[in-house]
């Protein structure tokens, strides 16, 4: 199934008024009069919202209350008390989807997706860099943004790595656990990945026409399985599952956390704030000051990492100094 922010106004207006009304039970007439809809109407929303996975108990006489939430991340819940000022206003949930990357990708297109958020609780074909393989069940974070930057074309290697922070402040905010970021764009946790980010950008007479950023965050996944399924494969290196660490924290509020942290840091790219952002990201790498050897589509590179430049590529210092804008990094050592 499909669902975006525009569709289901009956589903979202009766939800949302036995969300407000949760202390109490409502009867078929009571919504019907309020919500001036067909008891009928009342009926079949009722149904749907039920099979959303929304808990409604019933009572002869008395009517409905909702009882619990659902546990899908559908377009109503994250809009909803999201606090950005564009980003993921216009959202798209996918049951299962073959990547939320390929869709987004068609539907960058069209100026009116800027911002817009793609999900899916599954993907069958979820994508890494290079054409890779991305394991993407139940359980995790699965989404893309479509987003028009105003930005240099010659920032398009700084935006992931300014989205992996975005990514990992949110990650503390929601957990209070400090994630560490493995250059090029991976968030790490002891060591392990637990958020990968791929970005897809398309060009205009070298000018950035849309960007969207795919993110893959391990929420709450069967760790043991997906290792078993990746091991052999390029850049893995062990899996990491955030929601071992504060079960309390929901895939929502991270979400909509992630949401506002990126638009923060989109806006400063925008204004060509880039060294605030590296500083940053600086702080949380775990690549920074170890020897590391680096395998790039032209061999391999074995140095220092020093430091990242202006545009996020990595200078490694052996004898000379080398720039790296892309590739695999494995840590040596400090
Ligand atoms: C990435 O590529 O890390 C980018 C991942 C982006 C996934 C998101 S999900 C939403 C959106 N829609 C998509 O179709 N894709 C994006 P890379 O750095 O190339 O790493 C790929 C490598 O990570 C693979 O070769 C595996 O070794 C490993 N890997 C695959 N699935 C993983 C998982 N769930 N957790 C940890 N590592 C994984």
């Amino acid at each position: 199934m499909v669902y975006s922010s525009k569709d289901n106004q009956g589903v979202i207006k009766v939800l949302s008024f036995l969300k407000t009304h949760n202390t109490e039970y409502l009867s078929g007439q009571d919504l019907s009069d309020v919500l001036k809809i067909s008891r009928v109407a009342v009926w079949k929303h009722i149904k749907k919202i039920k099979e959303l996975g929304y808990k409604i108990e019933s009572k002869q006489k008395l009517g409905y209350r909702l009882v619990s939430n659902t546990n899908l991340l559908l377009p109503w819940e994250i809009t909803q008390g999201l606090k950005t000022k564009k980003i993921g206003h216009q959202t798209y949930y996918f049951d299962s989807v073959n990547s939320t990357q390929e869709q987004a990708m068609k539907m960058a297109q069209d100026p009116k997706n800027n911002g817009a958020l793609v999900i899916a609780q599954s993907q069958t074909e979820g994508k890494g860099r290079a054409g890779r393989k991305w394991i993407s069940p139940k359980g995790g974070i699965w989404l893309s943004i479509i987003l028009r930057p105003e930005f240099d074309v010659s920032m398009v290697t700084l935006f992931p790595i300014a989205s992996a922070l975005a990514l990992s402040n949110a990650i503390e905010k929601c957990f209070k656990i400090k994630p560490e970021l493995k250059w090029p764009n991976d968030i790490t946790i002891q060591g392990k990945k637990v958020a990968g980010i791929l970005v897809d950008a398309s060009l205009e007479s070298n000018k950035i026409e849309n960007i969207v950023l795919g993110i893959g965050i391990n929420f709450d996944v069967n760790v043991n399985q997906i290792e078993k399924d990746l091991k052999n494969t390029p850049n893995f290196y062990g899996v990491a599952s955030l929601q071992k660490i504060k079960k309390d924290t929901t895939p929502l509020h991270l979400i909509q956390k992630f949401l506002e942290e990126l638009e923060n840091i989109f806006e400063l790219l925008n204004k060509d704030q880039n060294k605030k952002i590296i500083k940053e990201w600086t702080k949380r790498s775990s690549t920074i000051g170890k020897n590391v050897e680096l395998i790039t589509r032209d061999g391999k590179i074995s140095g220092k990492a020093i430091k990242i430049d202006d545009d996020g590529a990595l200078i490694i210092s052996n004898k000379k100094n080398t720039r790296v804008l892309a590739g695999d990094i494995i840590h040596l050592s400090k």
